[in-house]
């Protein structure tokens, strides 16, 4: 479960959800880029399957069409990559992709791991396309809260 230490911490939450929420007019035009990362998954860190799966990073598509992910990765900071298969995010969709193992479905996919990805602490998410352009990245640096919005 969400553990949120302060009213502090609780309020800066639920302000950067309010911000990313909100569509401005540089954001019309739509893109795929990382949403969310669920890093602290919740309990304690055992390795079991359910464990590793609460783990996620999350990618949205806000564009006007469906987009062919075959290719693209998403790294953490120590290179630990995961390939995305034949996979189409259909418009506004967002898909889930679990550190642990599954059978991937429209919206979660799974890396298949049998240890954790996305540091408790700190790390950094990129997100690219097949050909090695670079679309997103976003990082974190707080144990006070268990995930980041990206
Ligand atoms: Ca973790």
């Amino acid at each position: 479960m969400l553990r949120i230490r302060s009213i502090a911490a609780a309020t800066a939450a639920v302000a950067a959800m309010g911000i990313v929420s909100m569509p401005t007019p540089a954001q019309a035009a739509g893109s795929v880029h990382l949403a969310k990362i669920y890093y602290d998954s919740p309990g304690t860190d055992s390795r079991s399957n359910a464990s590793l799966n609460a783990e996620y990073v999350q990618v949205r598509n806000t564009t006007n069409a469906a987009v062919n992910l075959r290719g693209w990765t998403v790294t953490d900071a120590a290179d630990h990559k995961y390939t995305f298969g034949s996979y189409s995010l259909g418009r506004g969709k967002t898909v889930t992709i679990r550190t642990g193992q599954g059978s991937n479905t429209s919206a979660n996919l799974y890396q298949q791991r049998r240890a954790y990805v996305w540091n408790n602490d700190r790390d950094t998410a990129t997100l690219k396309k097949a050909n090695g352009t670079r679309v997103d990245s976003c990082s974190y640096d707080s144990t006070r809260v268990d995930y980041v919005t990206c």
